[in-house]
């Protein structure tokens, strides 16, 4: 089982998909193990956007995660960064295939509703980042032999 970090950004919590986006992921199996809402510091977005720092528009992407907080959600699951990284779609709402949270919701490349972890090392080190060990949560989902083979896990 992986655990994977989505954040549910200001675009979709002023339009009213939060929802939506929560959704898509439980009706999908994964399961919820973490979930919050935070405001965003300037050190937190700089960390966890370093790829981005140097670019113009980082400004732009910063001050557009903190016009609301953002929720956190930590989801687990069989290849579970794969699987949310694919639901989420490509970066750019736009160019994102259809049936994507993007390609159905977003219009935009900075405005894309969710950030999602990329690789397993990456998710280990955002949740990390993100949850504190005590807001990680184990638990059994009963509903676990109907949406696995047991030798899926
Ligand atoms: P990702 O969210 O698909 O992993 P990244 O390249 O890691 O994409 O970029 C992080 C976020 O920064 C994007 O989701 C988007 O909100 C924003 N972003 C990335 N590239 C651009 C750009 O060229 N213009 C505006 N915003 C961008
Ligand atoms: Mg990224």
């Amino acid at each position: 089982m992986q655990k994977t970090l989505v954040l549910i950004k200001p675009s979709a919590i002023q339009r009213s998909l939060v929802g939506e986006v929560v959704s898509r992921f439980e009706k999908k199996g994964l399961q919820i193990i973490g979930f919050k809402m935070m405001t965003l510091s300037d050190d937190l977005l700089k960390t966890h956007y370093a790829h981005l720092v140097e670019k113009p528009f980082f400004k732009r992407i910063k001050d557009s995660m903190q016009v609301t907080p953002v929720f956190a959600m930590a989801l687990k699951g069989v290849d579970a960064v794969e699987v949310v990284r694919k639901m989420s779609g490509t970066t750019n709402g736009r160019n994102a295939a259809p049936g994507t949270i993007r390609g159905d919701l977003s219009m935009s490349v900075q405005e894309n509703i969710v950030h999602t972890s990329d690789s397993p090392e990456n998710a280990a080190i955002e949740l990390d980042r993100f949850f504190n060990k005590d807001e990680i949560f184990e638990y059994e989902p009963l509903i676990f032999p109907h949406l696995y083979a047991n030798d899926e896990f």
